[in-house]
């Protein structure tokens, strides 16, 4: 049984940490960091569950933003091929084919710097009726959006919604410059109000230091409340944007991100997300370890190649690790 947050976490569920208190247990010697971070899952968590998400890249390239980590802005020149919008009946089979994988998570992400109602957002709408149909947890990542946009996809049947912050706000300026951080914030804010599932992280190899590592952790954990879920990406370099030659994030780097962010966020779910391709099992299996208990499973991730379903299922089976039902947070609550 998952423990009942409302319950056991009135005094652990912070939402008032601060910088210095998040840069204490961020810079602890390593293995005191796990180890605790390790004490905080046992306690919020269930060990050995891990949730299975598939991604979809629904409307592939061609984003006027310029974040310069990401291989589909188009002023970039990259291998990505531009798409537009996917079919309804094409998304509903790629979400069937995740489902019978043993996915509970599937999420539609669009190179849009914002949602615009028109034709292709009605699409939108029915695909996520179509997939909460399915009886997945549906989730979608399609920029910034309205208080009115957000109620009309929770009306149509979605989950959770992905917005990430990407780095802290002082770093920010030097990823993107066609929106701000405080756009992203409102954007959470319109997610949060329409009764959305809040999914929202960052990734780390952009050249951020320490600093703004924490910066950004402390930012999420203090929300008015934690986002449900936080996906911690290392960069996927990719050839054609800025970030193409940035170096690849260790996995100690990954791990001290990872248990931080479960220390400071018992109950929400922690993503280990891209980046998964290079790393060992070994190293995923500390990850898990150090407090994640997310990933997504498939063979690409918006754009970008992901291990395969197989060997996926080989990691689940040698760790002993099954995979988290869908809707699970309802089911563990009083209502
Ligand atoms: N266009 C929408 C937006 O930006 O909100 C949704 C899709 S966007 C690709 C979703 C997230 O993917 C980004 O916020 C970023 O955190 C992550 N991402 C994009 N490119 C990445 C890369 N090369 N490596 C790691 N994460 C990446
Ligand atoms: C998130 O935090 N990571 C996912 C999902 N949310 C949308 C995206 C990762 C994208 C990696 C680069 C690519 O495949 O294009
Ligand atoms: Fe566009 Fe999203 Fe990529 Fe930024 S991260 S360029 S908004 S698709």
């Amino acid at each position: 049984m998952t423990k009942n947050p409302t319950t056991t976490a009135a005094s652990v569920i912070r939402t008032d940490w601060t910088r210095e208190e998040i840069a204490e247990i961020y810079h602890s010697p390593l293995m005191s960091l796990i180890y605790k971070a390790s004490e905080m899952h046992k306690q919020y968590q269930t060990v050995g569950e891990v949730q299975v998400c598939t991604l979809l890249s629904i409307k592939t390239g061609g984003c006027p933003e310029d974040c310069s980590y990401c291989p589909q802005a188009a002023r970039y020149h990259t291998e990505v091929e531009v798409h537009k919008l996917l079919d309804k009946d094409e998304v509903l089979t790629k979400a069937s084919i995740a489902k019978q994988n043993g996915s509970t998570r599937f999420c539609m992400g669009a190179a849009w710097r914002n949602i615009r109602d028109n034709r292709d957002f009605d699409n939108v709408l029915e695909m996520v009726k179509g997939v909460n149909q399915m009886g997945m947890e549906v989730c979608c990542t399609l920029g910034m959006l309205t208080p009115e946009q957000a109620e009309k996809l929770k009306a149509a049947g979605l989950y959770a919604y992905n917005h990430n912050l990407d780095t802290s706000e002082e770093h920010y300026e030097e990823i993107i410059s066609t929106r701000t951080y405080d756009d992203r914030l409102d954007t959470l804010e319109h997610v949060r109000g329409a009764g959305l599932s809040v999914c929202s992280g960052g990734i780390i190899g952009l050249g951020e230091t320490d600093a703004d590592r924490i910066g950004m952790l402390c930012t999420l954990a203090t929300q008015p409340e934690h986002p449900e879920s936080v996906p911690v990406n290392a960069l996927v370099p990719v050839e054609g944007t800025p970030l193409a030659e940035q170096p690849r994030v260790s996995v100690w780097e990954m791990l001290r991100m990872i248990a931080t962010a479960r220390i400071v966020m018992p109950t929400a779910i922690i993503r280990l997300s891209a980046g998964r391709l290079e790393m060992p099992m070994s190293e995923q299996a500390l990850c898990f370890m150090a407090g994640a208990n997310s990933i997504f499973a498939g063979d690409k991730l918006l754009t970008t190649p992901n291990p395969s379903e197989n060997q996926d299922m080989e990691m689940f089976d040698i760790l002993g690790i099954k995979p988290r039902e869908a809707f699970k947070h309802e089911s563990s609550c009083s209502h």
